[in-house]
């Protein structure tokens, strides 16, 4: 692998794997082909060597520039996506544009020009599980490869039409690709939007947490950096048709999340506000990472939830000016459909 056309790459997770390329593998060179949407930022990026990283600003549904990067690289791994749960809920017709049609392009061109592709997935492609009771057997109750796909909203409906894409190419076209599931990741560069980042920016801003429901919903995090380095075995060692799941068996329901956060931000636990819940919200996702583990040795190595969420913590603290003109934007956005519950 010398030359890798990696989609969505000024995005959260994308941008972090371009920087886990660069400084773990120092004979790749890397384009990112991004259509910096409001979720894509040209400062996720920088600081990098421009002799190994190039960013071309497009869209991955625009067959002609695709064709045109596709034949000038080794491999393709495609993380570009319209990714919020949420907004997919207000706006499906994005999702469906870039999730399914982009996809669909990105097949073609790398049919076309034989070249090894790898699909970036998300666990939500499976729908949600029921949440675990005490003394359930852990590893009956989670999400493999063989999972029934079963998703709930139009972004993991989208997610989950790319995937059956992929797998359609595979077998009818001969495509060379892999697919990965990956669940719920967390780390710098992450769009305040999300969870995590929406809650510390929120207490770093003077704002009170929110909370969905009753916070009992699970999900199951993993670090962006154990994400990247999961991605890069598949795409030098797995097998082609193949799908991996990936996760670090990080399952958490959302107060407890919140409640870390709050105290690690030198709150009160009880300093939140609860809002009303979102329509169709999957109870729990949780990964059993079986195969990448026993087929291709990986192993999270960032285990201690509390260390990494500390990591996070700090970034955001100390990246101000990369979220705060957005912020009020976010907030308002979220207050036009969320309302505090009594
Ligand atoms: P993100 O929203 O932070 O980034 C998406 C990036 O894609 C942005 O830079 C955006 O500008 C770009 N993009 C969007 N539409 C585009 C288009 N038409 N053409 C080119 N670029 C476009 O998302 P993320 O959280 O980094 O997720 C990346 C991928 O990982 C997605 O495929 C998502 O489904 C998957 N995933 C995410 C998680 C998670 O926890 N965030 C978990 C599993 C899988
Ligand atoms: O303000 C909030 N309060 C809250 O309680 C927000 C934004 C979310 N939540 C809840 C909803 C979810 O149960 O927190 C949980 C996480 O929410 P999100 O960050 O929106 O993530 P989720 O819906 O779980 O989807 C994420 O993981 C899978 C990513 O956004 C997807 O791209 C990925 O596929």
């Amino acid at each position: 692998m010398k030359n890798i056309l990696v989609t969505g790459g000024a995005g959260f997770i994308g941008a972090n794997f371009v920087r886990y390329v660069v400084a773990n593998h120092p004979t790749v060179h890397v384009t990112v082909l991004d259509k910096l949407t409001y979720a894509g930022n040209r400062a996720n990026l920088a600081g990098l060597p421009a002799d190994r990283v190039r960013l071309v600003v497009g869209d991955i549904a625009d067959a002609r520039l695709v064709n045109d990067l596709v034949q000038q690289v080794d491999a393709v791994v495609h993380y570009a996506a319209e990714s919020h749960n949420d907004r997919s809920l207000r706006d499906p017709a994005p999702f469906i544009q870039t999730n399914i049609v982009g996809t669909y392009t990105l097949l073609q061109a790398c049919v076309r020009y034989d070249v090894r592709f790898h699909h970036i997935s998300t666990d939500e492609v499976y729908g949600d599980l029921p949440l675990r009771n005490a003394g359930m057997n852990d590893a009956a109750d989670k999400f493999t490869p063989k999972s029934r796909y079963n998703p709930s909203s139009p972004y993991s409906a989208s997610k989950a039409s790319s995937d059956m894409l992929v797998h359609a190419w595979v077998r009818s076209f001969g495509l060379r690709a892999t697919i990965s599931n990956c669940s719920n990741n967390y780390g710098p560069y992450q769009h305040i939007e999300k969870f995590i980042p929406r809650q510390i920016t929120n207490i770093l801003s003077g704002r009170r947490p929110k909370l969905y429901g009753t916070g009992q919903n699970v999900r199951d995090w993993i670090h962006v950096d154990d994400h990247s380095r999961a991605v890069w075995l598949i795409l030098t060692q797995g097998k082609i048709g193949e799908t991996y799941l990936i996760g670090a068996n990080g399952e958490r329901s959302n107060l407890t999340v919140l409640q870390a956060i709050l105290t690690a931000m030198g709150q009160p636990v009880d300093a939140y506000d609860h809002v009303h819940d979102r329509p169709g919200h999957d109870r729990r996702y949780a990964i059993d990472a079986t195969k990448i583990e026993t087929e291709l040795g990986w192993q999270p190595q960032i285990t201690d939830f509390s260390t990494g969420l500390q990591q996070t913590i700090t970034w955001y603290r100390t990246h101000e000016s990369w979220w705060q003109e957005e912020k009020a934007t976010v907030e308002a956005a979220y207050q036009a459909v969320q309302t505090t519950e009594a």
